[in-house]
């Protein structure tokens, strides 16, 4: 059906008709969209069955990627890219009088994640499947992804997300594979020819029903599967309120939580993950037993992922299915379950270390804290065995310790694998935060640096970019992103580079009109765009940003004879709805924005800009416009970042501190071609150790941030009254944790630099060439193969 032009357009036409009940001249854009969507679903159903077909007779392992977020987006567009199938439909639907580009705006994001985790899992699924290996994910599948942000008088308003209303093309519901997970109940064992088994009994079930996705890869015959799982009541419900048991099992898969650091001890949490990994690992299971006839060797054809400790049940519900369910002996259980699991740290923030309460946890689990509670008994009598008398050493090592469940304890004990995701974390991970772990199990530690694919990030989000490339290298960068390292020969080629900037300029001019659309402020695209896209977090210090911008602001209203190359500040983030803090940053970014945008003193030289509702869709936008790329974090405390790597694809240069990933970007583009100020992580960790640093002494000794603070608090912004008392306040009395103010004359001083190169225009673009030279080492191929080779061990078919 889609050979060429014309038989794409006759089955179009019949399609349309056959779904949608209408005719044409009826027929709506999103009964375009759909008819479209499932015409390229039906089509990759051979590649999917053959795949899997495949998979089932060669007997080659498979990788399982448990994760409770995917953070995918749009896939129009994506999988016409990948399918080879983008210029026959874009032709046919123009004859047609349809515009693609329209289509595609139709489409509502699959918004299941919150930010990097969730995101670096949807690169992962496709560069499983672009690289032919046999990996599948299995997430949840939310019924409202993580919220729509409204901003409302300068502050952030959160609206339930809807993803659904309309349906989903995409996916494809197994009913006949439903699970049956059970919570609560309790726990009854009897003796059976000699030997105690157990019986987990008085449960309430709620029903997981898998609906499938498929994945597939770039111009490739493989179609992974991405399984999400939908709570749904079970068929036979004995209850006496049928509808509040409607209810409470639906609330599983409802909401995705929307906070990527605290984890909030709630319940619903708590069965969210169990649901997930129980009927993961039983499907995963079944799937096994079509293909063996026994368990013994199951992690040799199987790896287990564990993405973050969210999943980290995954490890005792194997135990519970071998033991329970097939008769095996606790130690040839252990055995298989810790060869088959390998887990992803992404934080050494300690707020962000799950821990659950056994209160909580016994009775909904009573079965797994069983077992959870044995695999801590043996391990505990390893460590006496290895640190006799040493009770505190014992205790800081435990799983369950204080009447918590420490869940990265569980995955670092219940796994073969332990990896960080940039090797500076890893570093601190090996060093510092899990030292202890790494003395007795130093072979279970490695690194693997984020990757991200560059077949969104750079051939679909810049098309323009894309085709500069090509006809520059030839397009094998494609299927091999580390040819991109070719393009260094034209350095000094200014005709080249001319062509460069001027798929920037237009890339932000595009930028600018989406700007002029949602905010209705002009912007103008010679000047710098600066942007600072992810979640809001203290730690990764929006609010440094924003008060050099308050300084610059300050320096152009006193001096006359400040010169700066005019900048658009650019700002988009969500904060966790409960993060007062965070939320509190959101509402300064906007005050500032506003003074600043209506002075027209200033306003040729200095924009600001909040973009609202920052989502996979609107970053697609963002990166290919940017010239400077913001990763100011403290040191030492972004495991890795992505969002740096997406902007170095597209050409935009870094302002950033020596943390996560931005060290082996400086690595790979040479240090002359980023912007890097303030501590490094070893700077930071030994001050937080010995103490020793003062705010105050910043802020008495530098009138440049005096200023800028004192105005946080003195009616210097109209009607704002105590409303950045906090922020002041966590600067100075709390002694400002993320050593903004100590980072903050490094940051004027890089800044100020960055300015000043970007007005020589050749010697810009000669670094925003070297920059998209060098990052091919940044694309998620690389990271997958190397997920494949040394921890999965699995081969591309
Ligand atoms: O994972 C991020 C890290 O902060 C970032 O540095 C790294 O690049 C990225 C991929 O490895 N972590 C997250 O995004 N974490 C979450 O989104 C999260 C979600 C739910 C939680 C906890 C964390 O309960």
């Amino acid at each position: 059906m889609f050979s060429n032009k014309e038989k794409f357009k006759e089955f179009f036409l019949q399609r349309l008709e056959m779904t949608c009940g209408k005719s044409f001249g009826e027929s709506t854009k999103r009964d375009h969209y759909f008819t479209i969507g499932n015409m390229i679903r039906e089509y990759v159903s051979t590649g999917w069955i053959n795949t899997n077909e495949r998979y089932r007779m060669a007997k080659e392992k498979q990788v399982y990627y448990l994760s409770i977020e995917f953070l995918l987006g749009r896939l129009l567009h994506h999988n016409l890219l990948n399918l080879g199938l983008e210029d026959v439909v874009r032709e046919g639907l123009k004859d047609l009088g349809i515009d693609l580009n329209e289509l595609e705006e139709i489409e509502a994001d699959a918004g299941l994640g919150n930010g990097g985790l969730g995101r670096l899992a949807a690169c992962f699924m496709d560069s499983l499947a672009s690289l032919n290996f046999p990996g599948h994910g299995c997430g949840i599948r939310y019924k409202h992804g993580l919220f729509e942000q409204k901003i409302v008088d300068g502050y952030q308003v959160e609206l339930p997300e809807q993803w659904l209303r309309h349906g989903h093309v995409w996916e494809v519901r197994r009913a006949d594979l439903a699970i049956e997970v059970p919570f609560w109940g309790s726990v009854e064992n009897r003796e059976e020819n000699g030997q105690l088994v157990f019986r987990h009994v008085g449960t309430e079930t709620i029903t997981a029903v898998p609906y499938d996705m498929p994945i597939v890869g770039f111009k490739t015959e493989t179609v992974n599967t991405l399984r999400l799982w939908n709570a749904e009541a079970s068929p036979y419900p004995i209850h006496k309120d049928i509808l509040k048991y409607k209810r409470d099992t639906e609330s599983v898969s409802e909401f995705l939580y929307p906070d990527d650091t605290h984890d909030e001890g709630k319940i619903l949490r708590l069965k969210q993950q169990y649901f997930l990994v129980s009927a993961s690992v039983r499907s995963i299971i079944r799937s096994y037993k079509k293909q063996y006839d026994t368990l013994q060797h199951f992690h040799e054809h199987v790896c287990i992922h564990i993405n973050d400790t969210h999943p980290v049940l995954a490890i005792p519900e194997l135990m519970r299915v071998l033991i329970d369910e097939e008769g095996m002996g606790w130690d040839e259980a252990w055995h298989i379950t810790v060869n088959t699991i390998s887990y992803t740290n992404h934080t050494t923030l300690s707020e962000a270390l799950e821990k659950w309460p056994v209160r909580i946890f016994q009775p909904l689990l009573p079965r797994i804290y069983m077992i959870i509670h044995e695999i801590n008994e043996r391990y505990c009598q390893q460590l006496w065995d290895l640190y006799p008398g040493e009770w505190d050493h014992i205790e800081s090592m435990a799983i369950i310790a204080h009447n918590e469940v420490r869940m990265a304890h569980l995955a670092l004990v219940g796994s073969f694998s332990v990896n960080g995701v940039a090797a500076l974390h890893t570093e601190i991970l090996k060093k510092r935060e899990m030292k202890s772990f790494y003395q007795i199990f130093p072979e279970k530690f490695n690194n693997k640096t984020n990757g991200i694919t560059h077949r969104r990030w750079l051939l679909k989000a810049n098309p323009l970019l894309s085709k500069l490339i090509s006809e520059g290298i030839g397009d094998e960068w494609i299927q091999r992103p580390e040819k991109l390292l070719e393009l260094n020969k034209f350095t000094e080629d200014t005709s080249y580079l001319e062509q460069l900037y001027q798929i920037k300029q237009q890339n932000k001019e595009r930028l600018a009109k989406r700007i002029l659309e949602q905010n209705g402020i002009v912007v103008d695209a010679s000047s710098i765009f600066d942007i600072h896209v992810k979640r809001l977090h203290a730690y990764k210090r929006q609010l440094l940003n924003i008060l050099h911008v308050m300084y610059l602001y300050n320096q152009l209203k006193e001096d006359s004879s400040f010169h700066m190359h005019p900048r658009t500040f650019i700002f988009g983030a969500k904060a966790s709805p409960g993060y007062y803090y965070a939320k509190k940053i959101i509402k300064l970014i906007n005050t500032v924005a506003e003074k600043v945008n209506k002075d027209d003193r200033t306003n040729e030289k200095l924009k600001v800009i909040f973009l609202e509702n920052y989502r996979v869709s609107l970053a697609e936008e963002i990166f290919p416009g940017a010239d400077i790329s913001e990763q100011i974090s403290t040191a030492s405390k972004e495991a890795s970042g992505t969002g740096n790597m997406k902007f170095m694809m597209n050409g935009a240069l870094t302002v950033g501190t020596l943390d996560g990933a931005n060290v082996e970007m400086m690595e790979r583009v040479g240090e002359d071609n980023l912007f890097i100020f303030g501590l490094t992580a070893d700077q930071v960790l030994n001050y937080n150790q010995h103490g020793g640093y003062n705010s105050r002494d910043y802020y008495h000794h530098d009138k440049r941030i005096r200023q800028a603070m004192d105005q946080l608090i003195n009616g210097f912004f109209p009607d704002s009254d105590a409303e950045f008392e906090p922020i002041f306040d966590s600067l100075l009395s709390e002694n400002d944790q993320y050593f903004v103010l100590r980072d903050f004359d490094s940051y004027v001083n890089i800044q100020k630099e960055a300015g000043a190169t970007y007005e020589n225009r050749k010697q810009w673009q000669k670094m925003s060439l070297k920059n998209i030279a060098a990052s091919g080492y940044f694309s998620s191929d690389r990271t997958i193969r190397e997920y494949a080779e040394d921890i999965w061990r699995i081969k591309a078919e």
